[in-house]
């Protein structure tokens, strides 16, 4: 089997997306998501200009080597454009190799490990009364596990609670909007939303919270025990990524779960985390840990240190990368739950998937491959738009971490 042609296809239902379609010589193709939220053209453009001019006349079989190709081969390794770029093809190599073998790839991985796969869902609210309301919609609607984010008295929206949460961009901003940030106004807020939801929905509901990499380890250490009565199945991102160390100080002084890694993008960003055993969740995803073939090894890795799987899901990243990941999450030992935000309905038009969700469970069905694709025709409807992620400044001006 050899590759014949490579299309790198950007569209914007609604927000927008990177796509990798790869066809062959035998007629099977293979789609992979390659989207970077806020900087998709530059993985577009690393694919187009320097890494589909490559693949032409290869053997979409030989996966590894072609994985390590583009790793090594680069000399200037890592980094979320590279390491977004090689899952896209990375992706659609594993969708062919499933397909030629007529298995669903979680069959190919080594066969489901469950019948299903639990997932997380969002519920926010601009104050506590409303995220209190919206965790009893989710609830309604089958969810077993929410994430809960709240605004905070006196600041405009915070991460996770305005309009634009839900498709984590801003396709109608010029230029990024500006939020604003408090820590300690934010610290004194939370546990009281916790209270409260825990008094209006009761135990019998796993509950998580986003911090989203905005607080020193200190501050993350006195937001875990202040949490601690709320049992929460964990807190994320507590400090920025960067701060590896930092969670030694949170571990020492919490039993609060933590989870980390939405911005990792090689095993190497998890290492010390996952051998001090910082952690309990690794929250690397297919799209930005290197595609299946990375994701995989990253997974057993975390297996060997009792830390579990929780691959990223928000709307950025493509129902393609949700599909992937979700064989993985049926066949991965170590499965700890899976974050899914939903997708407006166009962008599951242009994206046609086999996956399914039922009673806050999701499923990658019985499709050979992983069961996505792409519909070009449509696609094509949806143009991109330079869109950007927000930024975040402290009250008196100083750029923080969004
Ligand atoms: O801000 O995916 O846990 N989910 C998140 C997301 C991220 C976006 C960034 O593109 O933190 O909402
Ligand atoms: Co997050």
């Amino acid at each position: 089997m050899k590759i014949t042609e490579v299309k790198i296809i950007v569209c914007s239902p609604g927000r927008n997306f990177v796509t990798v379609k790869i066809f062959t010589d035998e007629g099977l193709t293979g789609v992979g998501d390659a989207t970077l939220n806020g900087r998709e053209l530059a993985v577009a453009s690393y694919l187009q200009d320097h890494l589909a001019p490559l693949l032409i006349g290869r053997d979409p079989r030989r996966i590894e080597d072609i994985w390590q190709y583009f790793y090594k081969g680069a000399y200037w390794r890592r980094g979320p454009v590279t390491m977004a770029a090689i899952a896209g093809i990375d992706t659609a190599l594993w969708d062919i190799k499933a397909k030629a073998a007529n298995m669903p790839l979680y069959q190919l991985l080594g066969g489901a490990s469950r019948e299903k796969v639990l997932c997380y869902t969002h519920a926010q609210g601009r104050d506590i009364a409303e995220a209190v309301e919206a965790v009893g919609k989710r609830k309604e609607q089958g969810y077993k596990a929410i994430r809960v984010q709240v605004g905070i008295p006196g600041l405009p929206d915070v991460y996770g609670t305005g309009a634009k949460s839900v498709t984590n961009n801003a396709l109608d901003d010029a230029v990024p909007h500006e939020e604003t940030w408090s820590t300690s106004k934010y610290l004194r807020y939370v546990p009281e939303l916790f209270k409260a939801v825990r008094e209006a929905h009761g135990w019998d509901i796993e509950l998580l919270h986003d911090t989203h990499h905005r607080l020193t380890p200190i501050e993350a250490a006195r937001l875990g025990k202040d949490l601690e009565f709320a049992r929460l199945f964990w807190l994320e991102d507590a400090v920025a990524a960067e701060h590896q160390e930092g969670f030694r100080l949170i571990r020492k002084h919490t039993t609060t779960p933590l989870a980390v890694g939405e911005v990792f993008n090689t095993i190497w960003d998890a290492r010390l985390l996952m051998e001090e055993q910082l952690i309990d969740y690794i929250r690397m995803t297919t799209v930005h840990a290197g595609g299946v073939t990375a994701l995989r090894r990253i997974m057993d890795f975390a297996s060997v240190y009792n830390v579990r799987t929780a691959c990223h899901g928000a709307m950025d990243m493509s129902p393609i990368c949700l599909g992937a990941n979700l064989h993985l999450d049926l066949w991965v030992p170590n499965f700890g739950i899976q974050e899914y935000s939903g997708y407006l309905p166009q962008i599951l038009e242009v994206f046609p998937s086999a996956w399914s969700l039922s009673d806050g469970y999701l499923h990658p069905g019985e499709a050979v491959g992983h069961g996505v694709d792409i519909d070009e025709r449509l696609a094509e409807k949806y143009p991109y738009q330079r869109a950007y992620l927000p930024v975040n400044r402290l009250e008196d001006g100083t750029l923080w971490h969004w």
